[in-house]
């Protein structure tokens, strides 16, 4: 586990792969493995903040999770088909950031739901766009990462609703917090990838 850290950290891409797998064979579960890479990702984003790397070493340590999901994603979702409808989700305009998105996604379609990923920077229309295209879907998800992102993920919200489409709109992403969520009219917020699958599938069983 140690050195799966260290390799996020330090971008080693090639590396990771087997590196998770020898955690795994070793005994830790693909739960762990997330969550000491996620452990990683705090560790680049606090050596960042103090000028210790640049942008490159960022985005190299970006690409190595990634990579590293990769070996996980088969044993965090069940996979089969999808029972509960429609995800739709995208990273707001202005910002790139996709790792949480990503996640958020795996886990909400392990659940059951068909997802549908806008990307990132995605502008405000490009969310109403896709629920006009998908009638049926019921719930979006809408991920922003930056605090100067935070107006975008409001114009989103706000977008969506003067829509008039009934869905139900979630938010997340580490700069959102709960009141943020309630201010800008959001119907849910939450705080990671796991739970906001748990509160997909209790949205869908609502609706059922
Ligand atoms: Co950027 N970045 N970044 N970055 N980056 C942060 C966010 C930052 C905190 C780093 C720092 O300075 N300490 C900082 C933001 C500061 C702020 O706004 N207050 C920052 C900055 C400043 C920037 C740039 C402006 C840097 C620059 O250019 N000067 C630039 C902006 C580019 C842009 O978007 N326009 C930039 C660029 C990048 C890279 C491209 C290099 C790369 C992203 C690559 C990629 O995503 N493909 C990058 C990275 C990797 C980071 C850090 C290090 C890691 C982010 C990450 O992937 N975390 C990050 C520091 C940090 O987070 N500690 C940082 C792991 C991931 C699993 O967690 O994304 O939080 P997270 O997702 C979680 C939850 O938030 C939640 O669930 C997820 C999983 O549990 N969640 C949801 C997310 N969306 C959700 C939606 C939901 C529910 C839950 O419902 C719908």
């Amino acid at each position: 586990m140690d050195n799966v850290k260290e390799l996020v950290v330090k971008g080693r891409l090639k590396k990771i792969e087997p590196a998770v797998q020898e955690a795994l064979d070793a005994g830790a579960s693909a739960q762990e493995v997330l969550d000491i890479m996620g452990v990683a990702m705090d560790e680049v984003g606090l050596k960042f903040q103090t000028n210790e790397i640049f942008i490159s070493e960022m985005l190299a340590a970006a690409k190595t999770m990634q990579r590293g999901v990769g070996v996980l994603k088969p044993l965090l979702g069940g996979g089969g088909a999808a029972k509960l409808g429609k995800f739709i989700m995208g990273t707001v305009a202005g910002d790139l950031h996709d790792i949480g998105k990503n996640l958020v996604e795996m886990m909400i379609e392990a659940s059951g739901f068909e997802v549908i990923d806008l990307g990132v920077d995605v502008p405000a229309e490009n969310f109403v766009q896709a629920l006009r295209d998908n009638p049926d879907c019921k719930i979006i998800g809408v991920s922003a990462l930056l605090t100067t992102t935070l107006d975008a993920m409001k114009e989103t919200v706000e977008a969506i609703k003067e829509s008039g489409i009934d869905v139900t709109i979630m938010v997340g992403g580490a700069p959102v917090t709960p009141a943020f969520a309630e201010e800008i009219g959001a119907d849910v917020y939450t705080p990671d990838a796991g739970s906001a699958a748990e509160k997909a599938k209790e949205i869908a069983a609502a609706l059922a």
